[in-house]
């Protein structure tokens, strides 16, 4: 599985932000709001879907089950405390994404097997994205963690472009960033770069 560069929305993303980042031409878009309403980012992932669907790149819908289902997305990513992947696995059936946080080996090592399909492993570095983030992993802590991991990996959390040679040789299936896109001037641009720099990895 490869899927390069993965957006994760940021709060309060507007559309055209995920437009640029497809235009960019990231692999995977997470659709991530804590202050958003569940009636307003069923919302907004029934907007995106086309978009994504078009472009061919899945949308999953991070921590609401129910915001996935409602909206038909293409997956869930879950953190540590966001419920039983067991039984969002059973809701979503066996065809759809459905991702897991894993910031430690014994994390990874409880994971149940068989329902996760894409493990988000760090955070690499502190991130001000994230305040409440566990213990950065660092570059060679992701290393450890991927090397064990039976299903494919994304690295996560205060990443950028310099980054990639290293991930990519960690053996991840790609690297998920809000910041390194959202906070660029120019958002498209800015993916289109991580995206050649996986390509050239
Ligand atoms: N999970 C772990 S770190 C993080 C999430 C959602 C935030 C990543 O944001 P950034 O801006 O790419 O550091
Ligand atoms: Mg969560």
């Amino acid at each position: 599985m490869s899927i390069g560069i993965y957006f994760v929305t940021p709060d309060g993303c507007d559309d055209a932000l995920v437009c640029a980042a497809l235009a960019g031409g990231a692999g995977l878009i997470q659709l991530r709001d804590k202050t958003a309403t569940e009636a307003e980012m069923v919302a907004q992932a029934r907007r995106l879907l086309p978009l994504c669907r078009a472009a061919g790149v899945p949308l999953i819908v991070n921590d609401r089950l129910e915001v996935a289902l409602a909206s038909g997305a293409d997956g869930l990513h879950m953190g540590q405390g966001d419920g039983d992947p067991a039984q969002a696995r059973a809701a979503l059936g066996p065809d759809r994404h459905l991702g897991l946080s894993i910031e430690t080996q014994a994390q990874l090592a409880a994971m149940p097997k068989g329902a996760i399909s894409l493990i988000g492993v760090g955070p690499v570095r502190a991130t001000a994205t994230k305040p409440d983030h566990a213990t950065p992993l660092g570059l060679d802590g992701l290393a450890q963690v991927v090397a064990h991991s039976p299903i494919p990996a994304v690295a996560i959390g205060g990443v950028g472009l310099a980054d990639i040679p290293a991930i990519r040789a960690a053996g991840c299936a790609g690297v998920a960033v809000v910041s390194a896109i959202s906070g660029a001037d120019d958002p498209q641009a800015a993916t289109r770069d991580l995206v050649n720099a996986w390509r050239h990895a």
